[in-house]
């Protein structure tokens, strides 16, 4: 087993693996920005350093200056997070030439499922459902109108690189469809520095589930069942829950041996999300798989009682799975992510000083944070603050549990989602799981 961690990351993912650590007996390694000085993952690690001043892109993105750390501190695993490295092959690459453990997948993994249309490829031959669409890169006009017509109007064209909703049109019409295919490209190619994209079938209205998988390097490979992620604005997730509200015994089973073949196949030895959208028939189609740790772990953890950090930092040391079957959902979880934004003024960022700070408790509550009255939040980062998780029996008795816990949540200072999500749990939409992808524009524009 590993001697010492670095954690590559800050805020509450940061905190959370090295509550994993510390209760495995790990040493840890924090790394912060001036910004984050009084940060609780600095407090929390065992040694800390600090490596710039406030933006990203000069600290937690800086590959040399985290890889110097690792050095100096004796280091002999990173643990990435999610979001700033955990998705680039490149830093896992030198991780491994600089004999230090990359807690994810292997660069060559990473880079294959990274890559939309060669994960694409590889899951339909596996056999998972897939939308009409190219089976590789759309290369011209003249390709993406012939696939068109084929596939038939809806259509969107995605990035191979995408992610976040960047470098993605939808074209309804032979007419929108040059302008969708030119405008994907060049965002493509400016944010991601990959032009390639490719067409697919456009759903609408759909919903968004997920199955967590974890593999170890011993051939074991198992599903920790679904999450509903259907509650988002502009790609940013808000309320998570497993098992999904729309989920049957029968579609579970047949997904989960799809998803293990599909983890399988790509040589996968970490934890890993596989995406899909799905129809308002039940009908499910592979939309992307994730090589990271997820922000919404924790609703799988409370569903199926395990531990995923200590179980992927295990595994990413050689370890064999410490379960061997998949684990199907017992009870239901909801997570509400607390940001520091003002869904009054259109989820604008709240930056500034929290002057007191009460988590809510009692039973099936759970919060994962690293902020404390008198925290101040800097502008640099993502808004999220704290992550408010419920478990109960079922469905009806987590979201009272969670309605329960947002009443006794109290953040003053700053703004925060906490009104947003007491509305949303409180619409017989989201009571009777009947939703779609756009509940909260509804929801904002009072349409609901
Ligand atoms: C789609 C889609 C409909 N049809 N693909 C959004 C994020 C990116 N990873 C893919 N996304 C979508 N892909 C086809 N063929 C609709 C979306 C989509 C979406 C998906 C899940 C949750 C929220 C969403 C919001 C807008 C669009």
């Amino acid at each position: 087993m590993f001697k010492k961690i670095l954690i590559a990351n800050r805020g509450e993912i940061a905190l959370r693996i090295i509550r994993a650590c510390r209760e495995m007996g790990i040493n840890t390694v924090a790394v912060h920005t001036e910004a984050d000085n009084n940060s609780l993952h600095v407090r929390y690690a065992d040694e800390d350093i600090c490596i710039g001043k406030g933006p990203a892109k000069d600290s937690y993105l800086n590959i040399p200056t985290i890889l110097s750390a690792a050095e100096i501190t004796d280091s002999d695993a990173i643990h990435p997070g999610y979001g700033f490295l955990a998705e680039n092959a490149h830093f896992a690459e030198i991780c491994e030439s600089c004999n230090i453990a990359f807690v994810g997948p292997t660069p060559g993994a990473m880079r294959r499922l990274g890559d939309k249309i060669e994960a694409r490829k590889l899951m339909k031959e596996v056999g998972l459902p897939m939308l009409p669409g190219s089976d590789g890169p759309v290369e011209s006009e003249d390709d993406a109108l012939r696939m068109a017509q084929k596939i038939g109007y809806p259509v969107i064209i995605k990035a191979s690189a995408g992610g976040g909703g960047r470098g993605m049109r939808v074209a309804h019409t032979d007419v929108s469809l040059a302008n969708a295919f030119q405008t994907a490209r060049s965002e493509a190619g400016a944010v991601f520095g990959n032009a390639q994209v490719y067409i697919e079938k456009f759903l609408e209205e759909p919903r968004h589930v997920e199955f967590q998988i974890i593999a170890d390097k011993h051939g074991n490979c198992i599903a920790l069942g679904e999450r509903d992620c259907t509650v988002q604005r502009k790609h940013q997730k808000l309320i998570e829950e497993s098992p999904s509200p729309i989920m049957t015994p029968e579609i579970r089973s047949k997904m989960v041996d799809l998803v293990i073949k599909g983890a399988q196949t790509a040589g996968y030895h970490t934890t890993g999300t596989i995406e899909f959208l799905v129809d308002k028939h039940l009908n499910f189609y592979f939309m992307e798989m994730n090589t990271r740790i997820q922000v919404e772990h924790p609703v799988s953890e409370m569903v199926t009682g395990m531990d995923l950090i200590k179980e992927q930092i295990r595994v990413a040391a050689g370890e064999e799975l410490s379960v061997k079957e998949s684990i199907t959902p017992q009870g239901h979880s909801i997570e509400c992510r607390i940001n520091a934004e003002d869904p009054d003024r259109d989820f604008m960022p709240s930056p500034g000083t929290i002057t007191s700070f009460h988590m809510p408790g009692g039973p099936g509550v759970r919060i994962d944070t690293h902020a404390y009255a008198g925290y101040k939040i800097p502008p640099y980062y993502d808004s999220l603050l704290a992550k408010l998780i419920s478990y109960g029996a079922n469905r009806e008795e987590a979201i009272v549990r969670m309605l329960r816990a947002l009443e006794e949540f109290v953040i003053e200072g700053v703004k925060t989602t906490i009104p947003f999500h007491q509305r949303a749990l409180n619409k017989e939409a989201f009571k009777s799981g009947q939703i779609s992808t756009n509940f909260v524009e509804l929801l904002m524009n009072n349409k609901i």
